[in-house]
């Protein structure tokens, strides 16, 4: 046992498999904010996987580590490994390419920073990125995949940037077989080898993860399978991040060819076979959910899991006017809302509401206050959510709102298309702004669970679109 795998199973206070922990952030604790946060994430629920569609932003070329398996230098179009990527892209570039698949793929749901290097050793290129698309694209899921070595310091602006989905790559808990997989890190302008570095590496996984569990920040962890090296390590990787709170493991298999020019295809480090990558899986799977439908995508993939349509969407195939967002959203939660529950949003019963809530269970927000809505569809077959929508926050204020009349018009426009708008408290203005533009302000169900409020709510609703929409102007 290492030192680190000590320290937090003293913490833990329990060495039991399975659900031994039963810390707030267990695992295995699968509370309905949690399942409500991976419903429409393709990588954490398998059940999405088939349904909604990511993209990832090649934005990050440089990394902070060298790890045995990867050659960024490497650029072929027709293979699929992390790390590789055809067309390194700026800001610009990238929120050009996020707007046009966005409107042509309207299952996207996520949109990921992945590489082909660290992102948080690009944190200039990446945070800027995800700021541009917080605002330009409100309705995607923003996701970061990192080694974690500069995760510690970028914890608070991944947070303010409405990131809740970060993955970490963690091939080892213990230095010494750490030190085996990376060629040196690079930390605090010194370059590091050996155990050192690696001891290095794996405290800032281990501090950042604490940070992010801090944030209600949802965690994946990635570790790369290699035969000989950690394959007999991993269940003691997957114990140790069940009692940080880690939500899932994904233990994938090397990629390991000569002909990519990596340190491990160049010294005949073999793949695992299938046999092996399964009894590693069983293995970890006494302690943490295992994903196996990962399809270790590139750096710039684009689509469902398991096809790559980034050659569609290349710099030179982009549209050169872009299409007002606000059209290309509402297309786009329709046909999220028709996904999520099986056509039900199409019916004349169905309502589209918006959510102001802080953890995604009560309605507890003021409306000023609120930087994201959750989306919901109600109809006859119940109450799904589809989706979320990012605002920027229009009041300050503690009791009467400072309204900011910019902000907020922002915010009203981008949620004009909802039947609804569910919070804890609204001001007048707002109040008579919403009303004005046919959405119904609803405030009689604040503090209470939002699926029993939004159900109790649509029960007294007009079972007519078009009845509403009188409704809520006064006339009927
Ligand atoms: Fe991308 Fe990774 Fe986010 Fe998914 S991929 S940054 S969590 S949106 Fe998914 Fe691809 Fe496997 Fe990654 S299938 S390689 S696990
Ligand atoms: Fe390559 Fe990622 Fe490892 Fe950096 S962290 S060397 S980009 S695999």
């Amino acid at each position: 046992m290492t030192n680190n795998t000590a320290v937090m199973r003293q913490k833990c206070g329990s060495q039991s498999k399975g659900n031994g922990c039963g810390g707030a952030h267990s695992a295995t604790d699968f509370s309905m904010a949690q399942a409500e946060k991976v419903a429409h994430h393709p990588c954490y629920s398998p059940s999405a996987h088939h349904k909604y569609a990511r993209m990832h932003l090649a934005v990050a070329p440089a990394c902070n580590v060298q790890c045995h398996y990867c050659n960024r230098k490497y650029d072929c179009a027709n293979e699929s490994r992390p790390g590789v990527v055809s067309e390194l892209l700026n800001v610009e570039q990238a929120l050009q390419k996020a707007r046009a698949v966005a409107a042509a793929i309207p299952q996207l749901s996520v949109i990921g920073i992945a590489g082909p290097g660290d992102p948080l050793a690009n944190q200039t290129r990446t945070f800027d990125t995800l700021e541009g698309l917080r605002s330009a694209l409100p309705d995607v899921k923003l996701c970061v995949s990192t080694n974690g070595l500069a995760l510690p310091q970028s914890v608070d602006s991944l947070v303010e940037l409405g990131v809740d989905h970060v993955t970490i790559t963690m091939n080892a808990i213990d230095a010494h077989v750490s030190a085996g997989i990376y060629d040196w890190i690079y930390f605090d302008g010194i370059r590091y080898r050996g155990k050192e570095g690696a001891q290095i590496l794996i405290d800032q996984q281990i501090e950042g993860m604490r940070k992010l569990m801090e944030n209600g920040v949802l965690i994946k962890i990635n570790s790369v399978l290699i035969p000989g090296v950690n394959d007999l390590h991993l269940a003691e990787v997957s114990h140790a991040i069940r009692d940080m709170g880690a939500f899932l493991h994904n233990i994938m298999p090397l990629i390991s060819k000569p002909e990519h020019g990596t340190y491990y295809g160049l010294n005949g480090q073999r793949e695992p076979t299938a046999e092996e990558v399964t009894q590693v899986r069983e293995r970890s799977g006494a302690f943490m959910p295992q994903m196996a439908h990962c399809q270790q995508c590139r750096a710039d993939a684009v689509g469902m899991l398991g096809e790559d349509r980034s050659q569609e969407f290349s710099l030179s195939a982009l549209p050169e006017q872009q299409q007002d967002y606000s059209a290309v959203m509402q297309q786009r939660t329709r046909v999220q809302a028709a996904i999520a529950s099986a056509g039900a949003s199409d019916d004349e019963d169905a309502r589209l509401v918006a959510v102001a809530t802080q953890q995604g269970q009560v309605i507890d927000q003021h409306f000023g206050h609120a930087k994201r809505f959750h989306i919901y569809s109600i109809s006859s077959d119940g109450v799904t959510l589809v989706g979320e929508r990012h605002v920027a926050q229009y009041c300050q204020g503690q009791t009467e709102c400072d309204d900011h009349d910019d902000v907020m018009t922002d915010t009203l426009n981008l949620l004009a298309d909802m039947d609804a708008v569910f919070c804890s408290r609204l001001g007048l203005g707002p109040w008579q702004k919403l009303e004005a533009t046919g959405v119904q302000p609803v405030v009689d169900y604040a503090w209470q669970p939002i699926r029993e409020a939004l159900t109790a709510w649509w029960q007294l609703q007009p079972k007519d679109k078009h009845d509403v929409k009188l409704h809520v102007r006064g006339v009927a």
